[in-house]
């Protein structure tokens, strides 16, 4: 058996290149981390380094993840590749006792590190594992171009980009029912965004990185990758129905909202609804 065979890897890779398939991860954009439970920490120690490598200081802190274990993509690699040479791609990092540094334990076998944007993906695990009583798992960015797309048109709130969404397909109110946070341009792969990412992460499982992509949290790899699919599958359409050509005639309306709502037993957030 190799470590490639063991379950939670197989299903991380699977991710990766569903994600590629999608058309989301041009050259080495996107990066996508996973909180390993203990029993898939058990199953992987075996393939260990024998002497982990140097701790790393991250820049931020999350006092409630240390000690975990994450798989995280590498920096500079790309998800074209991972189904090819995971063990090139791809780390386990563990986190110290004090939440503030990682090591690999295992993979990058050419060298590198975990992504870059490694200090975002690891205050929304802090964030989003404090918001869900421990349920969040997965952290995942990508770059959907739809949804990119749609920053440089519309106003740059939480309120403007959830309502359209809501909008734009009728299951988007009962996937994402608190809408998707909004985070103006920001130079990546720094504390500065990682920090205000995690700050919508607080109330939002999606963050919209403006002329950049989206972050997605959640407990487990399909209702993630659900998560980012299904907003920008909403963003095409949006974006479809607004450069046909021809004026938009109707819509699906606030109250129409509500009822979607109501019938499937989500709530809503309020203030976004007129
Ligand atoms: O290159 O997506 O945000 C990886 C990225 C940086
Ligand atoms: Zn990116």
């Amino acid at each position: 058996m190799a470590i490639t065979d063991v379950s939670i890897l197989q299903r991380y890779i699977r991710m990766c290149n569903d994600g590629w398939l999608q058309g989301w991860h041009e050259r080495n954009g996107g990066n996508l981390t996973y909180r390993l439970t203990d029993a898939e920490v058990a199953e992987l120690q075996p393939y260990f380094d024998e002497t982990p490598r140097p701790w790393v200081p991250m820049g931020v802190t999350g006092a409630n993840l240390a000690g975990s274990y994450f798989l995280s993509t590498g920096s500079g690699k790309y998800f074209r590749n991972v189904i090819l040479d995971p063990a090139d791609s791809l780390c386990v990092v563990e986190i110290n006792e004090k939440g503030d540094s990682y090591r690999i334990v295992w993979g990058l076998v050419n060298g590198g590190r975990p992504t870059s944007e490694f200090p975002s993906h690891f205050m929304n695990h802090s964030v989003r594992v404090k918001a869900t009583g421990g349920a969040c798992r997965v952290i995942y960015h990508a770059h959907p171009g739809n949804l990119i797309a749609m920053t440089y048109v519309l106003p740059l709130t939480d309120r403007d980009f959830s309502r359209e969404l809501w909008k734009s397909a009728t299951e988007c109110p009962v996937v994402f029912p608190g809408g998707v946070g909004v985070v103006g341009w920001m130079v990546p792969g720094g504390a500065e965004i990682a920090l205000a990412t995690s700050k919508k992460m607080e109330e939002f499982d999606a963050a919209v990185w403006a002329h950049h992509g989206l972050f997605v949290s959640g407990p487990d790899f399909d209702t993630t990758f659900g998560l980012m699919h299904t907003i920008e599958k909403s963003a095409e359409i949006w974006v479809k129905a607004h450069s046909v050509g021809l004026p938009i005639l109707q819509t699906i309306e606030d109250d129409d909202l509500r009822a979607i709502a109501r019938e499937f037993g989500v709530q809503l957030r309020e203030e976004f609804l007129d």
